[in-house]
Parts: C-alpha cells; structure tokens; sequence
C-alpha cells in the first residue's frame, strides 16, 4: 500500500507588522471621528456612542500581541481601515499567487524536491481573491508543475480538508505528490472598524508537500497516520460576501459582508468538539492521548487551546506540547496549524507522535495524526 508523508513545509510572513497598541490607537481615533460626527443623534438617543478597543483587553482575551499584513498603512488610516491592495493587470501575478511562490519554493527545497516531481497543487483557504480562474492554476503554471490544481474553501479547515485530499490523491496513485497551500488575506475580509473583532487576523501563506513515502528518503518528514474530518453547521461564524450580492443593491454595504461571529459562543461550543475529534481519532488509530508529543493546534484563541489540551490531555500542556504563534501572526484562519506545525516541529525525533489540528467556521474540524520518522 503506498503511504503518504509530509516531507516538506513553507511559510510566507508579510514583513509589514501592526502591534496591538497601532491597532488600537487606530481604532480609537475612527471611535473619536465618528462619535464627533454623530454627536447630535447620539445626545436624541438615536444611535449609540462607540466604545474604544483596549490593548490590554486584546491580550488576555485572546493572546495576541500582533499581526502580519498585507498592507499596514490602509488598516491603519482611521478614515479608511482596510487594506490598501491596488488591482493588477490580468498579465501580473494576483497577491495570493505571488505569497504561495514563496512559500511552495521553501517547501519544496525542504523537500528536495523540484516541480517536476510533483503532480497537483491544491489552494485551500478561507477567501480566494477571485472566482476563476483558479488561484491554484496560476500558481501550478507560475511554480512550473505539469499535473492539475484546485481551490477550496472549508475556512479555518482548509489547510487540513487540503491535506486530506491530498494524501487521498497520493494514496490512489493520482499523484506523486501534491502541495498543499494556504495563502490567507485574513485582513481583506476583516471589519476594522468592529471592537470586537478588529483585532483577530493576520495574513501569511503556508505550503505542505505531502509525497508518496517510497519518493523520500529514510527518516525524511513525517509520516501521515490518519485524518478526520468533522462539520457541523453553525452560523455563529459568518461571512455573507458572495457573488449574489450585487443582485440585492440593499444588502451591499451591510457588516455581515465581512467577517462577523458569536466569539463565546464559538469558544464554548468549539473547544469539546475539538477535544472529542482529537480523542475518538487518537482511539481509532489505537494511541492515547499522552503517545502525543505535540499539539499543533488552530490559532485563534491562546485560552481555548489551552482549554482543548487540557481536554485531551487531562492535565496542562505545556508550551513545547501546544506551540502558539498567535501571539506574533494572530489569527491566520487555516494557516495557523501549518505555521505552528512548520515553526515548531524540528526538535522531534524518530517515532514521536504529534496532531495538528483545526477548527473553525462551518463548524469545521480536521485532525492530522503524524509521526516523524
Ligand atoms: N476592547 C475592549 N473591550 C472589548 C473589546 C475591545 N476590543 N471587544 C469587546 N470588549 C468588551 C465587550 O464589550 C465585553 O464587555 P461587557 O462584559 O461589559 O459586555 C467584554 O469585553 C467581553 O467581550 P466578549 O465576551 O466578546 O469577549 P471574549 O472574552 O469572549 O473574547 C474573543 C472575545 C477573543 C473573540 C473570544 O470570544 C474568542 O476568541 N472566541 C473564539 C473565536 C474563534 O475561535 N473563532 C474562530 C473564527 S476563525 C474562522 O473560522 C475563520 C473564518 C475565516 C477567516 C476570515 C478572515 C477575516
């Protein structure tokens, strides 16, 4: 039976850095604009002064410190707050294309591996820039890969939904090995003028290359010893951006357009089903929760992933069994696993046994249980 691996990762970290204090400080300059501007229905009670954001509140809510974007100056402006991102010629290469490069490139050099061995590219990630053609496409012709490529979107999930796929494909034999990439622009969809949700993302691209084990050399990556997957429908993430949009002209401009959720709620009923997932996968694969090494866990909340790890472990982690990198990326939707993953798995040795693992909107869960060889 042919056996899929991981044999190499890549990581693309935009260099532009907002910390939580420029967040802020933004946010409560657009705060002061627009309580000025509508001083007068405020005082008839007709609409609500808005609340400033606070550092402090930021860090302990969730264990962010600060974000990589895109583009800093346009979040930053108080009259703007989004993403300055100029259109570009179909002939250029589109943003998401330009930060999967990179991060393909690291992957497959971690590898040892050119273009030519692999077969198929897969773009997995919460918001694709446009409808066709495919991201994926343009980055198989731009990284030089003879095969097929797609798309797809299970938000936070994507990146793990991908790798399934993608050991799917290498284990029936469709592909010698597949690239898995996750180029998130967390920042475009994200509502800045919004204190409870302004300061969650952060934008990077990762990239995995799962490959066919006989393709490897002894010792090289980690071998995959089994995904699950779980959905369940939730509307508490959401996002109602769609290309129907245009045929209501009264629905264009409305907050739910952009990124909007029940955060508690999403704590509350996202952290057992993740602790579950973990532990009904690690069962069926016959290991325990304390055979783990290591928790690369989604990065959205320092406290839930401290709650789930705890749930799975029956006791604390500690910080070298569920690395966080939220505090420097935030949120990168289903990017962050991969950059835990990427980040923090070099100091494993043969035979340890880690999980990365996901969760998000849909609700959505994906496991990955793997061992280094
Ligand atoms: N500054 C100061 N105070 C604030 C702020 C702020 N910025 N925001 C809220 N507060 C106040 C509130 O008004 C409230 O005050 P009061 O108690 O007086 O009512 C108090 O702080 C507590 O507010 P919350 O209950 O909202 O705060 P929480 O402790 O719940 O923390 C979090 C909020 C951090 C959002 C937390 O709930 C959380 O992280 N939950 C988990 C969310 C999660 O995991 N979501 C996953 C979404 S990611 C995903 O699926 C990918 C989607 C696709 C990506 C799209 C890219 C844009």
């Amino acid at each position: 039976m042919i056996k899929a691996v991981i044999s190499g990762t890549g990581l693309y970290t935009p260099p532009a850095i907002i910390e939580n204090d420029q967040l802020v400080e933004a946010f409560n300059q657009y705060v002061e604009l627009y309580n000025d501007e509508h001083a007068e229905e405020i005082a008839r009670g007709e609409l609500t002064a808005l609340q400033p954001s606070s550092s402090a509140f930021i860090e302990k809510a969730s264990g962010i410190k600060r974000r990589h974007v895109i583009d800093r100056d346009g979040i930053l402006d108080p009259k703007r707050m989004t993403p300055n991102i100029p259109d570009r010629d179909n002939e250029e290469p589109s943003v998401q294309c330009e930060m999967a490069i990179v991060a393909c490139k690291e992957a497959l050099e971690q590898a040892g591996k050119t273009p030519a061995d692999v077969d198929a590219v897969i773009v997995a990630c919460s918001n694709l820039q446009r409808a066709y053609p495919a991201i994926s496409i343009e980055v198989q012709q731009a990284m030089g890969i003879d095969g097929f490529a797609y798309d797809m979107n299970v938000a936070c999930s994507s990146a793990t939904f991908g790798i399934q796929a993608a050991v799917n494909a290498v284990e029936k034999g469709s592909a010698r090995a597949v690239l898995v990439v996750s180029p998130e622009i967390c920042s475009g969809h994200l509502n800045f003028r919004d204190r409870d949700s302004h300061f969650i993302f952060g934008d990077a691209c990762t990239a995995i290359l799962v490959e066919r084990e006989e393709n490897t050399q002894a010792g090289q990556g980690f071998e995959i010893l089994g995904t699950r997957l779980k959905t369940q429908f939730s509307n508490n993430i959401r996002n109602n951006f769609g290309f129907l949009n245009r045929a209501d002209e009264s629905g264009i401009g409305k907050p739910d357009k952009l990124f909007i959720q029940q955060g508690r709620k999403v704590f509350k009923e996202v952290s057992p089903l993740v602790a579950d997932t973990i532990q009904g996968h690690l069962a069926s694969l016959q290991l325990a929760p304390e055979d783990l090494k290591r928790m690369w866990l989604h990065q959205a909340n320092l406290n839930m992933n401290q709650l789930i790890a705890r749930k799975v472990l029956g006791r604390d982690a500690t910080v070298e069994e569920a690395p966080v990198i939220l505090d420097e990326y935030a949120n990168t939707s289903s990017a962050g696993s991969i950059i835990a993953f990427h980040k923090h798995k070099d100091d494993l040795k043969t035979g340890d046994l880690g999980v990365i693992c996901s969760f998000g909107a849909g609700y959505s869960i994906g496991s990955v249980v793997v061992r280094h060889r």
